[in-house]
Order: C-alpha cells, then sequence, then structure tokens
C-alpha cells in the first residue's frame, strides 16, 4: 500500500499540476514498470509548469472565511404530470433550466462564468421520499459555446465533430433508474433541448447527488458547475431522530482555480501536454464559496458531504483534532456509527458525518483536509438544550454472502502510451468505450467483480444503476500479471475499513491492487456503464458500457 499512501498524499497537497502523476515514484521502478507493461507515463516539463503558473492566480492567498457558506436552493415542483414512463397516474414535475449564470465564488473575486441547474448560481438540492417517483423535465439554455478548453483526443471526440460544444446530459448518480432516465453519455442533447427524466425513488434513503455527463465532455461541464444535491428520506431515517432541519448541512466540496481576471480555469491543451490527466486545482470550494465560514450552535450536526471534485481526493479532518461519527456511506446508512478522526473521500464518493460542536463552545473549527482549508465552523458560545440523538444501531446492514454470486469477473485497470507516443489513454479491461459490449448481467443475478489495478493510481470505480458491498483488497504483482497473466498475491487480504462495509456505490481501487466488490445487480435491465470517476480518467478512456438482461 506505499505507493497508494504517496500518491495520495501527493493529490492532495496542495497545488498538484495537472501532469503531475508520478512525482514520489522512483524512476528506476518507473522505468521497469513501463518497460514490462509498454507504458508510458507522462511527466510534466518545467515549460509546463510556468506556463500554468502564469495563467493562474495563487488562490492560497485569498483570505479565508470572508464569505458565508451558501446552502443549496431547494427545488420545488411545478405541480404534476403523468408520463408514460410513470408507474402511478402522475408524479411531481420539475424543469430544470440549465444556464449559464456568473457567480461571485470569493469575496475578492470578479464573478466568475459558470454553469447552473436552476435559476440561482448555487449548487441545488432535491429533497425526494423513498417510493415517491418524480419527473425531471432538464432544459439546455445553454450559449452554443463552451468557455471551457474543449480538446481532441478524448473518447468519442471523433463521432462527436458535428456535436454541438454545449451539449449535455444529467446523470443522478447512486440512482436506482430505468436505463432512459440515468443519463447515458450518449443520449446527450444541445442548446433549445431537454429531456424528461423519471426517477422511481425505490432504494434506501441516501445522498445521492444530480451531474452531467455528457459524452467528451462531462469533465467540463461538472468543472463549469453543473452538480447539485438529491437527498432521498426515508421512514427508517426519519425516526431515528438525528440532527434535521437547519442542523444538516448539505456540502459539496471541490477545487478549483482562477485565471488573474477571476474566471475559472483549467488546463488547456495543447499548451500544457496533449491533455490534462487530472485537474487539481488550488483553491478549496464549499457549495460554491471559496473556504466559507458559517455560524454554529454548540451541539450535534448532521454534516451530509460530497466529493464533487474532478480529481481531487479530500482527508477530511476537524483543525481541533476532535473525532466525528460516520453514520452513512455512498448508499445509506451504515448499521453503527464509526468514531473517526480522518476519512480519505474519493471523487464522487459521499460520507454522512456527525459532529458534536458542544465541546468547541465559543471556538473556530475548519474542516480541512491534511494542510487545507476547507471552511470555518464558529461555534456560538451559548449553551444549548441538543435533542438529537445518534442511536447505537443505525439499520440492520447484512453482509452479503460470497456463495451467492453467480459470476466472477476479472476487470484490468490500464494506463497505455495513445497513438503518438505521448499522451496516455486508461482503460478498463484494455477496451474503449466504443468497443462491444462485453459485460452482459443478468437481473437479479449476484455478481463478482475484481478490479485488478495494474496502475500508480487510485481509481474511484462506479457502476451505475446498483449498489454494492466491498469484499477485500489484496495487492499483487503487476509485473507478473502483465508477464503471464497469473495473479500472484504480495500481501494479505485486507477487510474494508468499518465505514467502508455499508452499501456503496464508488469504490476506492488502490494501486497494484485487487479489490472486490459483490454486486446484486437488481433494479432495470437495460444499458448502464461502469467507469472511473477521476473525470479525466473516464473522459480518456477509462468508461465501459454495460448490459444488464431481462
Ligand atoms: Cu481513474
Amino acid at each position: 500500500m506505499k505507493s497508494w499512501t504517496r500518491r495520495r498524499a501527493m493529490r492532495q497537497g496542495g497545488l498538484l499540476l495537472g501532469g503531475g502523476l508520478l512525482h514520489g515514484v522512483p524512476a528506476t521502478r518507473l522505468l521497469a514498470m513501463q518497460q514490462k507493461a509498454g507504458m508510458a507515463m507522462p511527466m510534466p516539463s518545467g515549460d509546463q509548469v510556468r506556463r500554468r503558473q502564469a495563467k493562474t492566480i495563487d488562490a492560497m492567498k485569498l483570505a479565508s472565511f470572508v464569505d458565508p457558506l451558501p446552502l443549496p436552493q431547494v427545488m420545488k415542483a411545478e405541480g404534476k404530470r403523468s408520463s408514460t414512463m410513470l408507474e402511478a397516474v402522475d408524479a411531481p414535475y420539475y424543469r430544470v433550466r440549465i444556464r449559464e449564470v456568473e457567480h461571485r465564488m470569493h469575496r475578492d473575486l470578479p464573478p466568475a462564468k459558470q454553469w447552473s441547474y436552476g435559476d440561482g448560481p448555487g449548487p441545488v438540492l432535491f429533497e425526494a421520499k423513498r417510493d415517491e417517483g418524480v419527473l425531471v423535465e432538464w432544459v439546455n439554455e445553454l450559449p452554443p459555446k463552451h468557455f471551457l478548453p474543449l480538446d481532441s483526443p478524448m473518447h468519442g471526440m471523433e463521432s462527436l465533430k458535428d456535436a454541438p460544444e454545449t451539449r449535455t446530459v444529467t446523470h443522478l448518480h447512486g440512482a436506482r433508474v430505468p436505463s432512459i432516465s440515468d443519463g447515458y453519455p450518449e443520449d446527450w442533447f444541445g442548446p433549445g433541448k431537454s429531456k424528461l427524466c423519471y426517477y422511481p425513488n425505490h432504494q434506501d434513503a441516501t445522498g445521492l447527488w444530480i451531474h452531467d455527463h455528457a459524452m467528451g465532455v462531462s469533465r467540463l461541464n461538472i468543472f463549469a458547475g453543473l452538480m447539485g444535491w438529491y437527498l432521498l428520506r426515508d421512514e427508517n431515517e426519519a425516526n431515528l431522530g438525528l440532527p434535521a432541519g437547519k442542523y444538516e448541512l448539505p456540502l459539496l466540496i471541490y477545487d478549483r482555480s482562477f485565471d488573474p481576471h477571476g474566471q475559472l480555469y483549467y488546463p488547456n491543451p495543447p499548451d500544457e501536454g496533449a491533455w490534462a490527466q487530472e485537474y487539481l486545482g488550488d483553491a478549496m470550494v464549499v457549495n460554491g464559496k471559496v473556504r466559507p465560514y458559517t455560524q454554529v450552535e454548540a451541539r450535534k450536526y448532521r454534516l451530509r458531504v460530497a466529493n464533487t471534485a474532478n480529481s481531487r481526493f479530500f482527508s477530511l479532518a476537524l483543525s481541533n483534532g476532535q473525532s466525528f461519527q460516520v453514520i452513512g456511506s455512498d448508499q445509506g446508512l451504515l448499521a453503527a456509527p464509526v468514531m473517526m478522526k480522518r476519512l480519505v473521500l474519493a471523487p464522487a464518493e459521499r460520507t454522512d458525518l456527525i459532529v458534536d460542536f458542544s465541546q468547541a463552545r465559543g471556538e473556530r473549527v475548519n474542516l480541512i483536509s491534511d494542510a487545507l482549508d476547507l471552511m470555518q465552523f464558529r461555534v456560538s458560545n451559548e449553551r444549548v438544550v441538543d435533542n438529537s440523538v445518534v442511536p447505537t444501531m443505525l439499520r440492520p446492514l447484512p453482509r452479503i454472502d460470497e456463495a451467492s454470486a453467480v459470476r466472477r469477473r476479472e476487470m484490468t485497470l490500464n494506463e497505455f502510451d495513445g497513438d503518438n507516443g505521448e499522451p496516455m489513454v486508461m482503460l478498463l479491461n484494455r477496451k474503449h468505450w466504443i468497443d462491444p459490449v462485453t459485460e452482459f448481467v443478468k437481473l437479479d443475478s449476484t455478481e463478482i467483480w475484481s478490479f485488478v489495478n495494474l496502475t500508480q493510481d487510485v481509481h474511484p470505480i462506479h457502476l451505475h444503476m446498483v449498489h454494492f458491498q466491498i469484499l477485500d483488497r489484496q495487492s499483487f504483482s503487476t509485473y507478473d500479471y502483465l508477464s503471464d497473466d497469473t495473479l500472484r498475491f504480495t500481501g494479505p487480504v485486507l477487510a474494508p475499513a468499518a465505514h467502508e462495509l455499508g452499501w456503496k456505490d464508488v469504490v476506492q481501487c488502490p494501486p497494484e491492487t485487487v479489490t472486490r466488490i459483490i454486486v446484486p445487480f437488481h433494479g432495470y435491465a437495460g444499458r448502464y456503464l461502469w467507469h472511473c470517476h477521476i473525470l479525466e480518467h473516464e473522459a480518456n478512456d477509462m468508461m465501459r458500457p454495460y448490459v444488464i438482461t431481462a
């Protein structure tokens, strides 16, 4: 796991530039890996680093904690509508305009161009109830030109030459929905068009999130701002007595960088290499503001946290060193709270935290990620009565029996060099997005998928439509695997950490490690996808379709 730690520390450590993929890996080891794997690993040139620095301001110098934390704008239904997609007669209908807006992300920055769901500049929030389906019409009102740099070697771009630059399609991440409403990347639509989606909400309470998934441009569209919360509630959760209402804070955390005019800056190929292998900014943003603050009472709060960054892993902790209780993961509550002081959240992962500020009356407590500040809680000096509770048992959460799996699949995570030898391509199972489907799964069957990570990166792998449990992780020799396809393990079988024992839809796959998950494919037959949720990897080309057959 050494390289996992090293790699992760790099990604979390302040300003890491787009191409800085392999600092810290010994050159001899790197060379050996390249030779064995036929891989070309990109390194940023000093020139690239200097060019990038000239194009961005130093966001670490912006004053911290000067903007109040915005809370997401709760979306309102416009009555009810019927549709052939519905199970019932009619359902609440939402019409969401997708627009270009201007939004000030920090007191000392001018308003920056962004994209937004809905009419406000900030993130949005849908409140949904279990088994009460909703209709959402996503309306593309974007201008014809993208304000971020488009590049060419990304997957699918050949076939997208005539596609509108500002295409979009919305995916409700973690939702069990029919394929037609899932936001398949090729179901994009251009400006002036809209798409009606049906979300049945037949699943346990959890924090889902909406984001763009349009072919070839989703990393740019999400970077531009197309993200939001979707909190699904149920009776079990409501009866627990957890902190609620104003004591529940939904937080979208991500990173950005700004050009000298205060506008969002995304690396612009070819100046900085053929494509940005990862994006890491130096401004930590929560709900649309750079390092904001919020006033809290000296009591328990429930923090719903989603990592909506393109590439950055957050290592969440509190600046006063106090512990917090983890009560949920991607797909809802854990069986029991887990006390932690530090939790690593990969892109697209969510966590559900209880933080008790009662011992920090009158103090300022920062939410941090290693040396980086994300936001500040200003705890009131007043004593308050806190009637909320955190039960020791949250819900029954049986582990799935491995014996129930009818099929086991071995999936490789690969890095290779591109046609011209310089840019790298990253693949799942050595296949591109456009290659024919290779994973056909029977509806209602259970399978075990092993992710064989041959790369030096942690890849957060996400499967659409399903939830799953993590079985274990075990390091192996990539050398042996690449020479004769043999899985020779080099370390012990590691059980998932306590906070990973709940239902998941994203799994962190460490380098040179086999990560196994068990997946019951309940829900709907149809075409879905699985992919790495580092958006720059997904785009080039770590994304594959899979089909559930009835
Ligand atoms: Cu990846």
